[in-house]
């Protein structure tokens, strides 16, 4: 059995989504990033860098102890060695897919989560709203360029890395779906490519599996003090606020 260290967002669904598609049990974990389990010692030891998702499995390949995986695309490179699944043995083949997967990690997740965070968080966070043009501009441009990218591959190829659908595409299209709504709606029409390859893996059943999963988890009524409390915890990380939360972790559990 695989467990999932888990909260419904992107990165999350990239795991769910490789983890429906291989027909894997999986159990789910949740960790409440806004209200800190992120920091608790327990999930710290699987994910030094305090971000899930991260995986425990329980019969790893190769045997041996229960083995703990951080960081979404070395889990999904994991998977896949694992079920001999979405990834090629044939080495060209195999670093075309990793390449896009390495993209994917390097590129479209960090600029789209600074995008989002600059064009839609922000305004809960920034004194003046004039702090936030000069991020957006940055983020959302770059956000561009990369879906620019993917369409000129997506224009020649069926699939990002090639003829075969790949962890290329898992680990990209939780993010890619979501370009529309980050920029506008009629960005759509200046990606084709892009835009034709989001709708054919998006009918794929494991990709509405995994994104359902866990949905019911961001059910909570918050009030004002605790929306603020939760933006404070998220977007406010610093090594010393982050020590300081992870030694009080420590301390409540010893
Ligand atoms: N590169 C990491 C990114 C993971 C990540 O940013 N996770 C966010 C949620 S989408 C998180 O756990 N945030 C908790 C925090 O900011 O403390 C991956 O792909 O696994």
């Amino acid at each position: 059995m695989i467990d999932v260290h888990y909260w419904p967002t992107p990165n999350g669904w990239k795991v769910t989504i490789m983890l429906e598609e291989c027909g894997l049990d999986y159990n789910i974990v949740p960790v409440d990033i806004g209200g800190g389990d992120q920091f608790t010692p327990e999930f710290l030891r699987i994910s030094p860098n305090n971000r899930m998702p991260a995986i425990v499995d329980h019969a790893p390949l190769g045997g041996g102890e229960p083995l703990a995986i951080f960081e979404s695309g070395a889990i999904l490179e994991y998977l896949a060695e694992k079920t001999g699944k979405f990834l090629p043995t044939d080495t060209a083949k195999k670093y075309q897919v990793l390449q896009w997967v390495h993209w994917q990690m390097a590129n479209l997740g960090p600029m789209m989560g600074n995008a989002n965070h600059f064009k839609n968080y922000g305004k809960n966070i920034a004194a003046d709203p004039k702090q936030l043009e000069y991020g957006t501009k940055r983020f959302v441009g770059e956000v561009d360029r990369l879906s620019g990218v993917m369409d000129a591959q997506l224009s020649v190829n069926q699939y990002l890395a090639g003829d075969h659908y790949s962890i290329a595409d898992i680990i990209t299209w939780p993010w890619a779906f979501l370009i529309g709504r980050l920029i506008d709606d009629s960005s759509w029409e200046t990606f084709p490519h892009l835009k034709r390859w989001v709708d054919e893996v998006g009918q794929r059943p494991a990709i509405d599996r995994g994104r359902k999963v866990g949905l019911e988890l961001r059910d909570q009524q918050l009030t004002e003090e605790q929306e603020k409390a939760r933006r404070e915890l998220l977007f406010n990380q610093t090594n010393e606020k982050v020590r300081a939360a992870r030694e009080q972790a420590a301390q409540a559990n010893s």
